[in-house]
């Protein structure tokens, strides 16, 4: 096992790794930049390093700092969390280079998974259903015309290099495509530095299912479930749980047991998100996450898995702790991303948080690094705490919600507490009727004003 983790990230997620370290009895190394002296992350590790100034490009994104700071400290391994550098196969070849385990995947999976043609690809070869288009890239428009017209419109066409939902455009009918294509590869050219695009069928309402698996590169994998991360808001998550309320138990078996499969045959190391829309009691691959993600304290509400732990431990060489047979889902998730943004306009609110009173009791969690008399930086994103409620069922959990986003106070900030407590109401939300349009059209429909 590793004797000490320097954890490349910052808030929430770096209080998430340093407690499932101070677990397994790792010490712990923390980084921060100039702006985050004060910051909680910085003050529950055991050591702690100032790797540059505020803009994270010069600090959290800085290799070299990290790798110093790795050689400074002598600690043997590295979680990056999520965003920064967790799916940066760069940064895992070279702390590889510099003997440090990078707690992840392989850097040849990060770098397959990050292009989106290779990405579907592979999901294929793997036998993952996938959306219906090109087998890799298109450049000619003529090329584009064909397939469009083979699946049928409408057409998404998208960056190889994009995710996340940037780089994408629609084309309705033949007389879109040229200019789509055209318009999708300059965007992607200057956005990302490569103008590489395919075409899928564009699917009209669906629902964004992803599933949680882990591999332990001997031979074993497993899968633990899904969530449902329809309600986003330009491509942000809002709202996440799990089971999603669309799928039912042989459903979730099939997809699941692809899923792992799959990823035995890959030979996948750590934790990973297999996402998928879903439609018409079909899944379709999109893309494949190789990191830990936000919102995975709602699959460990769910299985009881502590997926940090067998991060780091399937890291250190270990084989995985449990096999698919001991993965029973029990009851109800939710998690809400508590963010410093106006409830309506979204707009950032960084600042000093007057008051900080988070809810208990049985089922509910709360993974935050704010306190009271914090000062939320502007530089970094918005997320001051994320409430995850657990539930024997979707209603208990949904009551749970209720009457813990009413005991939560944050002043002195804009926060969206009081749009979760709008949706927690809601008769769509209660049913479970959404799919990944809902929350925009809802706020377009001024459902907070
Ligand atoms: C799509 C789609 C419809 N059809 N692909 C957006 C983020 C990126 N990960 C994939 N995205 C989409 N891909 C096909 N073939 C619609 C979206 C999409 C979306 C997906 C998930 C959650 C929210 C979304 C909001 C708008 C569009």
């Amino acid at each position: 096992m590793f004797d000490k983790i320097l954890i490349a990230n910052r808030g929430e997620i770096a209080l998430r790794v340093l407690r499932a370290a101070k677990e397994l009895g790792i010490a712990t190394v923390a980084v921060h930049s100039t702006a985050d002296a004060e910051a909680m992350h910085v003050r529950l590790a055991d050591e702690s390093v100032c790797i540059g100034p505020p803009v994270a490009r010069e600090s959290y994104l800085n290799m070299p700092a990290l790798i110093a700071a790795c050689e400074i400290t002598g600690a043997d391994a590295v979680h990056p969390g999520y965003g920064f550098l967790s799916e940066n196969a760069r940064f895992a070849d070279m702390l590889a280079a510099h003997n440090i385990t990078f707690i992840g995947p392989k850097a040849e999976h990060i770098r397959i998974m990050g292009d989106k043609i290779e990405a579907k690809r592979t999901a294929r070869r793997l036998g993952i259903p996938c959306v219906p288009g090109s087998d890799g890239g298109v450049t000619q428009d003529a090329e584009a015309l064909r397939i469009a017209r083979d699946i049928g419109f409408p057409v998404i066409i998208k960056a190889a290099a994009g995710g996340g939902g940037r780089g994408m455009k629609v084309a309705r009918g033949e007389d879109d495509i040229v200019v789509a294509l055209q318009t999708a590869r300059t965007e992607a050219k200057a956005a990302f530095g490569d103008d590489a695009v395919y075409i899928e069928k564009y699917l009209e309402k669906p629902r964004h299912i992803e599933i949680q698996v882990l591999g332990d590169g001997k031979g074993h994998a497993i899968h633990l479930g899904e969530r449902d991360c329809s309600l986003q808001r330009r491509h942000q998550k809002v709202w996440e749980e799990g089971p999603s309320p669309a799928l039912n138990a042989s459903m979730r078996a099939e997809i699941g047991d692809v899923c792992a499969k799959a990823m035995q045959e890959l030979q996948y190391i750590g934790a990973g998100t297999i996402e998928f829309l879903y439609e018409d009691g079909k899944f379709y691959f999109i893309e494949m996450n190789t990191r830990i993600q936000v919102e995975h304290p709602v699959t460990e509400m769910i299985t009881g898995i502590d997926l940090v732990n067998e991060q780091i431990r399937i890291a250190a060489g270990a084989e995985l702790s449990i096999k698919q047979s001991d993965i029973v889902l029990e009851g109800h998730a939710i998690e809400c991303r508590v963010n410093a943004e106006h409830p309506s306009t979204f707009r950032p609110s960084p600042g000093r948080i007057q008051s900080f009173h988070t809810p208990g009791g049985l089922g509910v969690r709360v993974d935050s690094a704010a306190y009271q008399g914090y000062v939320i930086p502007p530089h970094y994103d918005s997320l001051v705490g994320k409430l995850i409620v657990h539930g024997r069922t979707r209603n208990e959990c949904l009551m749970r919600l209720r009457r813990s986003l009413d005991e939560f106070v944050v002043d002195g900030i804009d926060t969206t507490l009081p749009l979760f407590r709008k949706l927690v109401r809601n008769q769509d939300i209660q049913n479970g009727q959404y799919d990944i349009h809902w929350l925009e059209k809802f706020l377009a429909a001024g459902g907070m004003d």
